[in-house]
């Protein structure tokens, strides 16, 4: 990433309220790391270089294009998760982006309203919002949160008092009662929508938002697949980039450099040209969401022998698993189809949780790993307790799993690096 891109931009960023000075440092130390975690690897498809130009870019063109947006009238609606439908958004003619922070930024400022047993996604989070780094922040006009785990629940308290707010009530089982309850939900939030938008809603448009999302996921999906073969043609880092992108990048210029990559990677199949030596242990990272700039359990697996095949997380196959029922029903219909989809994401929130075990098994399986990292950010209760069953089930089909606790400092690098290491080695040895 060059230097002087991250350049160029600060008039605008201090428009915005951005705190110049610890934003310049903030990219300033972002530039090295991903240098190190990105640019020195070998065998990079070429078609990398959208997304390390949309990364480099990413406080920078990106917040000028959204600016742009709303210059001429456009909303910008943020979200911390995936059962925020990002269709509503768009048929409304709104952007919407992700606002969940990856780095360990603004934890003191933080922490003067959260515990310091919080998981890191919240605190940065908040922090980021506090200490005036986030342009993404600044841009919205509507922050969505949601009833999730009990610390975002909570936390959105605290936040309503910062930003415009407005909160889906998730239930926490599926069923018909809870299919009706979420629906009741994902029609406020249309109403919500409108309001800030000002933009009636119709079943035109929601068709077309659908199919928008829809060709994101699709493409995310073929990508994906390529990584089935070995030796796999992208590592797990640059897979993962991709789709962290996916949650801050236009969806047309994103569908672009991914149909490009798609190509690459496809002619790197056919003609056996892997990113990372087939001999090397093929792993599935699961568990919690792995936000920008979070790189930490990939670059580790990577630089010590195995290869990131498959990311088992709202950062990976839940984001784009499934697609929406595209119909020319009416909006209703539409809604409802909606509706039913977003709730059959498997968050560690719900319970029961089969289908997140039977998803676990299945991708474990289509990908041929040697061995899953459970992966889970430190005081997140929910994936800390679900192990217990992901073990299990992954035992009885023979596939071992480490499981590690992680936040996004740098202290635990070093202890997390020797047990990834005797991981991948005890994988070596049995096979
Ligand atoms: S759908 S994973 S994006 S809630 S890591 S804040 S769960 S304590 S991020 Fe998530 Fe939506 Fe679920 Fe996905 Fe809480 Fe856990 Fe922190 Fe988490």
């Amino acid at each position: 990433m060059a230097e002087k891109e991250f350049e160029g931009h600060n008039h605008m960023l201090k428009n915005l309220g951005i705190d110049i000075g610890a934003h310049d440092q903030l990219m300033q130390g972002l530039q090295p790391m991903f240098r190190e975690v990105f640019l020195s690897q070998k065998n990079r498809p070429k078609a990398m270089s959208y997304f390390d130009f949309r990364m480099s870019e990413i406080h920078g063109c990106r917040i000028r294009e959204l600016s742009e947006h709303k210059e001429k009238g456009g909303k910008v609606i943020g979200a911390f998760c995936l059962y925020v439908p990002e269709e509503i958004v768009l048929a409304a003619g709104g952007m919407m982006v992700g606002l969940c922070a990856g780095a360990d930024i603004g934890g003191p400022e933080a922490e003067q309203y959260l515990p310091r047993n919080i998981c890191p996604l919240i605190r940065s989070s908040l922090g980021m919002k506090l200490s005036r780094l986030c342009p993404y922040f600044e841009l919205a006009d509507l922050v969505v949160g949601e009833t999730t785990c009990d610390g975002k629940k909570k936390a959105w308290e605290i936040f309503q008092d910062l930003i415009p707010l407005h909160v889906m009530h998730l239930p926490a089982m599926k069923g018909t009662k809870a299919q009706e309850l979420w629906l009741e939900e994902m029609i406020k939030f249309k109403e919500k929508v409108e309001e800030i938008t000002g933009n009636e809603i119709d079943a035109a448009g929601l068709k077309e938002a659908i199919a928008r999302v829809n060709r994101r996921r699709a493409i995310l999906k073929r990508l994906n697949e390529t990584r089935k073969i070995s030796p796999t043609p992208i590592s797990g880092k640059d897979a993962l980039l991709v789709t962290q992108l996916g949650f801050s990048d236009d969806i047309e210029q994103f569908l672009e450099g991914a149909e490009t990559l798609r190509q690459e990677l496809e002619q790197r199949v056919r003609n056996s040209q892997g990113a990372i030596d087939a001999a090397m242990p093929r792993l599935m990272v699961s568990g919690c969401p792995m936000v920008l700039p979070n790189w930490k359990i990939h670059h580790i697996v990577e630089t010590n022998g195995g290869a990131v095949v498959c990311e088992e997380a709202c950062t990976g196959q839940r984001y784009f698993r499934d697609p929406v029922e595209e119909s020319d029903g009416k909006l209703d219909n539409q809604l409802r189809v909606l509706s039913d989809r977003y709730l059959k994401l498997d968050c560690a929130c719900f319970t029961p949780n089969d289908d997140r075990i039977n998803n676990i098994i299945d991708l474990a399986q289509q990908y041929r790993v040697d061995g899953v990292i459970y992966n889970i950010l430190q005081f997140c209760t929910t994936y800390a307790v679900e192990f217990y069953r992901v073990e299990k089930a992954l035992k009885g089909i023979g596939v071992p799993v480490l499981r590690v606790e992680t936040d996004y400092s740098q202290e635990d690098i070093g202890p997390l690096t020797n047990r990834l290491e005797a991981f991948l080695e005890m994988i070596r040895k049995t096979h």
